[in-house]
């Protein structure tokens, strides 16, 4: 074999045997770079004759070309495989679950999630929201709710007050939303559909009671308004709040002093278990208080009650919240523990709402 056949061979190997582009552009160097074997063939055409040049030239620049042409493919070569390699890498399995995006991760607390399903509940039959501050006037909170001076609500050790302004009067810490629907009715002219979902204040602390807690009330003021429409307005919330077909209610009078008649309800349950279930059974638990709204606090709010007639009623948010939800620790509620939350929240993009399923 020629000088020249074994150096093609030789590359032509080395080419082939090159595992990357780095090595192959060394082949390339060593064999076309300037001090480089083909170059230093080509380099002696110079010297030859021009027969000599005749018979080698061509061998000589064919094994430039052939050399050129072989390193060429082979770079192709390797980049469709270093290609392949990357892609295969890189390669998504579509059939793994999803990782939840971070706005799905958060959870809505009952109580939340629970004002969200009353509203909806409330604002299918017409009411719509009121709100107000939960720092109160004693007027407000007491005085114009018919409350006289000396009742026992009033008492130190039952709300928390600021301490008392230079004239005397004292700020305190709501202890119902009721002077929500005060603050609605001397603002608003009749007729009145309002809830009023939110925090209140008393000074008590044991296992079924928190010193903050929360509370929905309603208020209607109409020409006309009656205890019939009252007891419709608390059956079907009672329904769609529980999602049962039917649930009867027991109404006991009580006293309080916003309201006359007064009345505590009481809904049908099965205590079965530990478990309670709603619209069955024969046993009762007390859910709500309600009224007619007492005349002098129609007169105290401005409203003639010979013209109109108001009912009300309130419920303890964070009851209603672990009753549905089968929670028997209120305490919980507060603790902001993310592993009770995670067991108990919902999802936020699930809206309560009447068509789409309260708690679905
Ligand atoms: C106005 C007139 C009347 C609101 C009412 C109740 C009955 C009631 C309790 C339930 C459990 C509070 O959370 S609880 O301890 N509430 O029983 N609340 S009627 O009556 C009003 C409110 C405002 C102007």
């Amino acid at each position: 074999m020629s000088d020249i056949a074994t150096l093609e061979s030789e590359l032509t190997a080395a080419i082939g045997a090159a595992k990357d582009e780095a090595a192959l552009e060394a082949v390339r160097v060593a064999a076309l770079g300037k001090s480089g074997s083909v170059s230093a063939l080509l380099k002696t055409l110079g010297a030859m004759t021009p027969d000599e040049r005749k018979a080698k030239g061509p061998t000589i620049n064919g094994l430039k070309d052939k050399v050129g042409a072989a390193i060429a493919a082979r770079k192709e070569e390797l980049g469709a495989a270093a290609l392949d390699a990357r892609l295969a890498s890189e390669t998504v399995d579509v059939t793994l679950p999803t990782v939840e995006p971070a706005a799905e991760t958060g959870r809505v607390h009952p109580i939340s999630q629970v004002i969200d399903e009353l509203t909806a509940i409330f604002a299918d039959m017409g009411f719509a929201v009121a709100e107000g501050p939960d720092i109160e006037s004693d007027d407000y909170n007491f005085t114009k709710l018919n409350f006289p001076e000396g009742h026992p609500a009033r008492e130190m050790h039952d709300t928390f007050y600021f301490n008392p302004k230079p004239d005397g009067s004292r700020l305190l810490l709501r202890t119902h939303t009721s002077p929500v629907q005060v603050r609605t009715m001397l603002t608003k002219q009749p007729p009145i559909r309002v809830i009023c979902p939110g925090r209140t204040y008393r000074s008590d602390s044991d296992q079924t009671h928190t010193p903050m807690f929360h509370q929905v009330e309603g208020l209607v003021i109409d020409k006309g308004s009656h205890l019939g429409h009252l007891k419709w307005i608390l059956e079907e919330f009672c329904k769609a709040f529980f999602e049962v077909d039917s649930v009867k209610m027991r109404f006991r009078p009580s006293f309080f002093p916003f309201t006359e008649p007064s009345m505590e309800v009481d809904i049908q349950c099965r205590r079965d278990k530990g478990e309670i279930r709603f619209g069955e059974g024969n046993d009762w638990l007390e859910i709500l208080g309600c009224g007619m709204v007492h005349p002098n606090v129609l007169k105290n709010c401005g409203l003639d009650p010979d013209v109109y007639q108001g009912f009300a009623w309130g419920m303890g948010i964070d009851r209603i919240a672990m009753l549905k939800y089968g929670i028997n620790d209120l305490r919980a509620f507060f603790e902001a523990d993310v592993r009770w939350l995670n067991h108990y929240g919902f999802r936020p993009l699930d809206f309560p709402t009447l068509a789409g399923g309260l708690s679905s």
